[in-house]
């Protein structure tokens, strides 16, 4: 009798946040079966599903608007360029920034690239590039090469043992030395939620640039850049009920207009000559070539679905399921969860099964129908600092519940059971 009072009180809980049972209609995926068990999907963090609504969107535009943007003057292409431009301001909109100071690309990792390279030339020898060693590689690689390349100093914070940045390690490595700072805002494997506005600050303290790889933040919490003072922001569609094959890069306008293109090609251009180009005004000076117009329609409508949600509410509904998660994976003897407590963590918890590989956990799970993601997360330099090669790794969004959070826990119980 207790136990049930105290499930109707979670569901009541998630009720009143979210209606998740109204939600989860919305996602045709959801209510498919893996090994004839009902899908308990929990690998938000890698790429999310998608509502109808965005799915249809998409149909919707290859069947009705379908013609290149910014080139023809037919009634298709008048279409086709006001539903990208249209998708483009909701965009910008949705993080707070200037309609010229957000560039579509394909992914995080392509807008971090872009950067990279676009930024290159402002990088010396002797100068710094700091990171940290929670960072995903998309965040760490192209640094790492750039300063490679430019025979800068490459330099990483320190994680510290409860799963933060390290204040000692922040201090250290940001010197007046330092030209950019480039960290993620929610780490993919431990899940902490960094203080961007603070190290923006120390950076900027400094005349350094801040980066912020958002790829985790701006699927599940409000991301203003404005008041989060950073110059650089990259995130992407998938992760945040949008189609692969689109992301975001912010930038402040003074820098994007100092910086040179990343792509030379059709629709950047204003005017070119033997001997020289011009570059088209922003944010097209960054978009070459004929971009994925049906994907950005696609982020448009996910952004749609979750501003009509609220992210506000996405964000409490998350954070009252992974604390569920967390109290209940707790529990379990010879279970190890990897990361900071629950009051500085976002919607994902890494965990080991003692004698386990993750990817036999990950199996195991899969067979109950869980699907969770195993092994380095691609975070390799996080994963030597933590002394594992492979977590097992549970990722929350907003069709979540409590009682999927309740089939984990009994699937790991499972785990335990095999293997011991
Ligand atoms: N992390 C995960 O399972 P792309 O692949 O470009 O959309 O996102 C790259 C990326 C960058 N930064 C962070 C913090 C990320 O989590 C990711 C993607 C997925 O953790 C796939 S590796």
């Amino acid at each position: 009798m207790i136990s049930l009072i105290k499930e109707c009180n979670n569901m009541l809980q998630t009720t009143m946040v979210l209606n998740v049972n109204k939600i989860r209609t919305d996602f045709p995926i959801l209510q498919k079966k893996i090994n004839g068990k009902n899908l308990v999907y929990l690998d938000n963090a890698a790429t999310a599903q998608k509502p109808s609504q965005v799915i249809k969107a998409i149909t919707d535009f290859y069947e009705n608007y379908n013609a290149n943007i910014h080139r023809s003057i037919h009634q298709l292409g008048e279409d086709s360029t006001r539903l990208y431009e249209e998708a483009h301001k909701k965009t910008s909109d949705f993080i707070n920034a200037g309609f010229e100071e957000l560039i579509f690309t394909k992914s995080t990792t392509e807008s971090l690239n872009l950067l990279a390279y676009s930024l290159a030339n402002k990088i010396n020898k002797g100068d710094e590039i700091v990171v940290t060693e929670m960072e995903h590689h998309s965040n760490f690689v192209p640094w790492q090469q750039l300063a490679k390349r430019n025979k800068a100093t490459f330099k990483v914070i320190k994680v510290d043992k409860d799963g933060l940045l390290d204040e000692e390690s922040i201090k250290q490595n940001i010197t007046s030395k330092t030209k950019i700072v480039s960290l993620t805002h929610i780490s993919n494997v431990l899940g902490t939620i960094n203080d961007i506005s603070k190290i923006t600050k120390i950076a900027h303290e400094s005349d350094a640039l801040c980066v912020v790889d958002a790829a985790q933040s701006v699927p599940h919490m409000e991301v203003d850049v404005k008041r989060l003072g950073c110059d650089f922001l990259a995130f992407s569609g998938h992760k945040m009920l949008g189609p692969t094959g689109i992301g975001a890069l912010y930038g402040k306008k003074e820098h994007l207009e100092s910086m040179d293109p990343f792509l030379y090609g059709g629709e950047m251009i204003k005017d070119v000559t033997i001997n020289d180009s011009q570059w088209n005004d922003l944010p097209w000076k960054f978009e070459a070539g004929t971009g994925n117009i049906a994907q950005a329609i696609g982020l448009g409508a996910a952004i749609d679905y979750l501003k009509k949600v609220g992210m506000e509410n996405i964000m409490q509904h998350s954070t009252d399921i992974t604390n569920y998660a967390y109290e209940k994976i707790s529990l379990i003897n010879d279970v190890k969860i990897y990361g900071p407590k629950p009051k500085n963590r976002a919607n994902l918890i890494s965990f080991n099964v003692k004698g386990v590989h993750a990817h036999d956990t990950s199996a195991i799970l899969d067979g109950e129908g869980v699907a969770v993601r195993a092994g380095h997360h691609c975070a390799m330099p996080l994963s030597k600092v933590l002394g594992v090669d492979a977590t097992a790794r549970a990722s929350f969004y907003l069709y979540n519940t409590k009682e999927e959070v309740d089939t984990l826990v009994s699937a790991i119980e499972k785990v335990k059971r095999v293997f011991t």
